[in-house]
């Protein structure tokens, strides 16, 4: 399964997350919740935050909150 980022366009925290990803060399699959919907409907479903950005990891595992996402990344 590829990495997943659910994700606004002009959103300063998906920005945030976006470059974090691509300052490590990590590809990801970008879906924007903005223009479909159904994509929206999915990130609510998976992270209790219900915000986005929602990175969504090749184990499954499942992040919110910028902040927590690049923290993450530079541990792992
Ligand atoms: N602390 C969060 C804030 C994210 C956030 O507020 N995202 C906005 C879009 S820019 C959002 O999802 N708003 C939808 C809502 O609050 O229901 C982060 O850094 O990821």
């Amino acid at each position: 399964m590829m990495r997943i980022l659910f994700h606004i366009q002009t959103s300063p925290f998906a920005r945030r997350t976006r470059l974090a990803l691509a300052h490590k060399g990590l590809t990801v699959e970008l879906r924007n919740v903005r223009v479909h919907p159904e994509f929206a409907e999915e990130s609510r479903r998976l992270s209790p935050l219900k915000t986005t950005p929602v990175l969504v990891e090749e184990d499954g595992r499942v992040l919110g909150d910028s902040t927590a996402i690049s923290h993450y990344l530079d541990r792992a």
